[in-house]
């Protein structure tokens, strides 16, 4: 642990992101020499018992029933959001004019209108010293840090395909319950917002260029679903029965589209939670004029790496990226020891202490989620109109 100054961070919403950020805030300092020290402070749920077996099983000091007496505290220095996207906007703004750091989950709202206001008050608030985050976790991963680290280094050359799937498989079964990720007004968009979004950022941090225009399609396969239990949570296989009252799922349940990126590269996105068998297959393919990048997250210790200027047999190399001199590695295991999921969010919460500390800006700011937002928006307006080319 540090003797270092504490950052009292305050929490909102305590599932499965809770879990996942509770988890951060109480590895970071105990793997990385951070310059504050972070301090589990409060968490905050409207379910009295559900927040406080949420605090004793997390770690946390003390609970909240409302997210405003969280802003209200003086002892907390931090809000980390971590509930759908229908509050973000409110939470987030009410935190920053406050003068509290924010970390938001992502996406960063559910509409671009949100998005901007949330930007304005961030940028207002960093003027003060105030600064915030989104939560796109997966740029953390140290395989994806490296595809950058190689990207800006020139060994793909000039990049001519940007290809990007999310696949997962949680909602094959017709059965399975609906859940807030299936209710448009808790969540803005299906799995184009939920696990597209995170697609879109990684592919334009890592080529460092933007996506200028998009043609897309969206697709609802199963338009109602039981409506069993609580609707939080993944869902799940169905056992809820043939004759449980369903609920209208109003989000996409796939997203496709074609875009442009503004230094010359064409991408394809796909986004889905039916693909039967990939269970968290966040992948990405850049193919370039001197070598091509692979990574998929179900192994997400591997980079795969095609050098042009090698004999063309040698195929791709698979980089087992856990050498001390990886993004991020170092302060973990001995070599060949791999990371898991929830090192991202750890990554995540370094970083943004360090830049705290050292009173600058960290990225994702909530102006790069922003722009991601405006694409999730022309992805949606074209698949509205047919499939027709939209700027974004
Ligand atoms: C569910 O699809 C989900 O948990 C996303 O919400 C997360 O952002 C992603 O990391 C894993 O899948």
């Amino acid at each position: 642990m540090t003797s270092a100054k504490p950052l009292r961070v305050g929490m909102v919403g305590y599932a499965f992101m809770g879990a996942a950020h509770s988890h951060a805030w109480r590895t970071a300092p105990r793997f990385f020499d951070l310059p504050l020290e972070p301090q589990l402070t409060a968490v905050a749920g409207r379910n009295e018992d559900g927040v406080r077996a949420a605090a004793n099983k997390l770690g946390w000091n003390s609970v909240e029933t409302d997210w405003r007496r969280l802003i209200e505290r003086d002892d907390i220095d931090l809000i980390d959001i971590c509930t759908p996207g229908d509050t973000h906007a409110e939470i987030a703004i009410a935190a920053l004019e406050a003068g509290k750091h924010v970390l938001c989950e992502k996406p960063l709202a559910n509409s671009v209108e949100e998005a901007e206001r949330m930007t304005v008050a961030a940028e207002a608030a960093a003027k003060r010293g105030v600064f915030s985050l989104c939560g796109f976790s997966y740029r953390r991963t140290p395989a994806l840090a490296l595809a950058r680290r190689f990207v800006e280094q020139g060994r793909l050359g000039t990049i001519r395909h940007v290809r990007a799937q999310y696949l997962q498989d949680w909602l094959s079964d017709e059965n399975a319950p609906m859940t807030w990720r299936l209710d448009k007004s808790k969540s803005g968009s299906g799995s184009l917002g939920d696990i597209g979004a995170h697609s879109i950022d990684a592919a334009q941090w890592i080529t460092g260029q933007k996506i200028t225009g998009v043609s897309a399609l969206l697709e609802t396969f199963v338009a109602e679903r039981p409506l069993a239990g609580d609707l939080v949570g993944l869902g799940g296989h169905g056992d809820a029965g043939n004759d449980a009252p369903r609920g209208s799922v109003t989000v996409d349940d796939a997203a496709i589209f074609s875009a442009r990126f503004d230094g010359g590269p064409i991408g394809v996105f796909e986004a889905t939670r039916y693909a039967l068998g990939r269970k968290n297959a966040m992948r990405l393919e850049l193919n370039g004029t001197k070598g091509s990048l692979a990574f998929d997250f179900e192994e997400m210790n591997v980079l795969s790496f095609y050098d042009a200027a090698e004999s063309p047999d040698a195929g791709f190399r698979r980089i087992f990226v856990t050498e001390p001199e990886h993004p991020y590695v170092g302060n973990w295991w001995p070599t060949g020891h791999g990371l898991g999921y929830e090192h991202g969010f750890t990554h995540q919460v370094v970083d943004f202490v360090t830049a705290i500390a050292e009173d600058r800006q960290p990225e994702p700011s909530f102006a790069d989620a922003l722009q991601v937002q405006q694409v999730l928006a022309a992805v949606e307006d074209s698949a509205a109109n047919s499939s027709q080319w939209q700027k974004v």
